[in-house]
């Protein structure tokens, strides 16, 4: 075999390099998100009128499944895991990450899993239709083809995430550079370990749950079968205690990078640092102790709605922190508008409002009211796309510079800020009013006096898509012809910017990897 680094298509596919890797996840994800959000525009479509207009209803109910399950696992979770990829081991003066091997096969199995997830559109019994959730019964009930690869796409897309969380902590652990002690760690790094070890406790819990599916399906086992002895609501206890520790892998490294942009663009230290810290760890720990808020409505005993409920209204005090010390960091600083601080402070706001709709749904006798209508679509739209494709977005604007040392058009970043923040708040705002007004989620058709709030949120879904298309084109430019830039590449030095910085976050220092003694 020659030597020397390979050319061409084989340098991505042997690469162990940190940066590559990170490249390779970004792009991944892209293009996922791409996917899920036009099963979004499908469903969308739909819902512009009352009646049934361009499909069936079976085949609504697989779009709303595979938009959840791509949106989730091929769309945000790698988006965050190629920006850890890029910026760790700069963050902490680390030469690559600490398992560079293992990096290329956690990625290079992704594209397995979720080609096993699209081959399911194309079956006879066609994709998953069961919900992102996949609840027994109406899962191990369903095309058995379907939910077979189903589940076997899970489990390559789980093997993924704990190869890639072993590696982040192996790598902060051990590979630091002299002097940077954990309490001195950059945010995104702190709330990327924390992250990393909620993946490695639920994930197992994941495949425990779609193993026992596997079970009952093809080997005769009953663990979700009343008729065999089994339980159903044994699987959403198994499924949520999974489910809600995995928002809060989502969002601690959406946390994690909203922590850096608002101090550059505020010129001034994060406020608040060590209590940041503290707040992340508390909130992975409350959050493996509330599954139950999913589940009010299978008949619990009292006890254990109050305790469920008190528990998560607890988390509110750690995020309000983190709010707090964001806005505190604010405070008094010289702030400038530029593209990452416009989608940070969207994020700051549109997150808050998730948050307090998250504590209406938290109350467990509003709950009844809230459950599986529009109001949960809007809340968790809000949790997830304000609030981790917000962020995803603001790491891209703030890091791209230096990530290939070009910048991109600034003007037309802040027309697609503004498009995106317009058009997602025209999509989800209304979704309140509907979920209060009574309407089911997961129905391919509504009743008459739903028809002008969906028409409006059909058309801002529409301009938020194409915001994202424009995003593309944005960041393809930059990439081919933007401006060059001269060092350092990062938006502290950025040639064009009038101002300088003080550099906040101590990760600065480190970009070239002192000697290793
Ligand atoms: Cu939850």
């Amino acid at each position: 075999m020659a030597h020397g680094p390979a050319k061409g298509i084989g340098r991505w596919l042997f690469t162990t390099n940190h940066k590559d890797i990170g490249t390779l996840y970004l792009w991944f994800s892209f293009a996922m998100f791409l996917l899920g959000g036009f099963f979004a525009m499908v469903i969308r479509a739909e819902l512009f009128e009352p009646g049934m207009q361009i499909v069936r209803p079976e085949f609504f109910n697989q779009m709303t499944t595979m938009h959840g399950l791509v949106m989730v696992f091929g769309a945000i979770m790698p988006a965050f895991v190629g920006l850890a990829n890029w910026m760790i081991p700069m963050m902490i003066g680390a030469p690559d990450m600490a398992l560079p091997r293992m990096n290329n096969l956690s990625f290079w199995i992704l594209p397995f899993a979720f080609a096993l997830l699209a081959s399911t559109l194309f079956m006879e019994g066609g994709a998953p239709n069961f919900g992102w959730t996949f609840y027994a019964p109406l899962s191990t009930t369903y095309a058995p083809d379907t939910v077979n690869y189903f589940i076997f796409g899970v489990h390559i897309m789980g093997a993924s995430s704990i190869m890639g969380s072993i590696n982040i902590i192996a790598t902060v652990l051990n590979m630091r550079a002299p002097g940077m002690t954990l309490m001195k760690m950059p945010m995104f790094v702190w709330t990327w370990l924390i992250t990393a070890f909620l993946l490695i406790a639920v994930m197992p819990v994941l495949a425990g749950a779609v193993t026992m599916m596997l079970m009952d399906i093809n080997f005769g086992t009953s663990f979700f079968d009343a008729a065999g002895g089994g339980d159903p609501v044994l699987f959403q206890h198994v499924f949520w205690f999974f489910g809600h520790p995995e928002v809060y892998i989502i969002i601690l490294p959406a946390f994690g990078v909203i922590s850096h942009i608002i101090p550059t663009f505020s010129r001034k230290p994060l406020f608040g640092y060590s209590s940041m810290v503290y707040a992340t760890a508390s909130i992975a720990f409350l959050s493996f102790i509330v599954w139950a808020h999913h589940m009010f409505m299978v008949g619990m005993p009292i006890g254990g709605e109050l305790y469920f409920m008190y528990a998560t209204m607890l988390i509110a005090i750690p995020t309000a922190a983190k709010v707090f010390n964001w806005v505190s960091t604010m405070f008094r600083g010289s702030l400038t508008f530029e593209t990452p601080m416009l989608f940070a402070i969207a994020f700051v706001i549109l997150f808050t409002i998730g948050g307090f709709t998250g504590v209406m749904v938290a109350i467990a006798p509003s709950d009844v009211q809230y459950h599986d209508s529009y109001f949960v679509v809007a809340h968790f739209h809000y949790v997830m796309v304000a609030g981790a494709v917000f962020s995803g977005t603001a790491a891209v604007y703030y890091w791209l510079p230096k990530w290939c040392g070009r910048m991109y058009d600034e003007t037309m970043a802040k027309l697609q800020f503004w498009i995106s923040f317009i058009g997602f708040n025209i999509t989800f705002f209304p979704q309140h009013f509907l979920g209060l007004a009574g309407m089911p989620r997961r129905y391919a058709d509504y009743a008459l006096q739903f028809s002008d709030w969906n028409m409006v949120s059909s058309i801002g879904a529409f301009i938020y898509g194409s915001s994202q298309l424009l995003f593309m084109f944005i960041v393809i430019r930059a990439i081919r012809s933007g401006k060059q830039l001269s060092e350092p590449k990062t938006w502290e030095g950025a040639e064009g910017l009038e101002w300088t910085v003080a550099t906040p976050a101590p990760y600065h220092t480190f970009t070239t990897p002192p000697e290793v003694k």
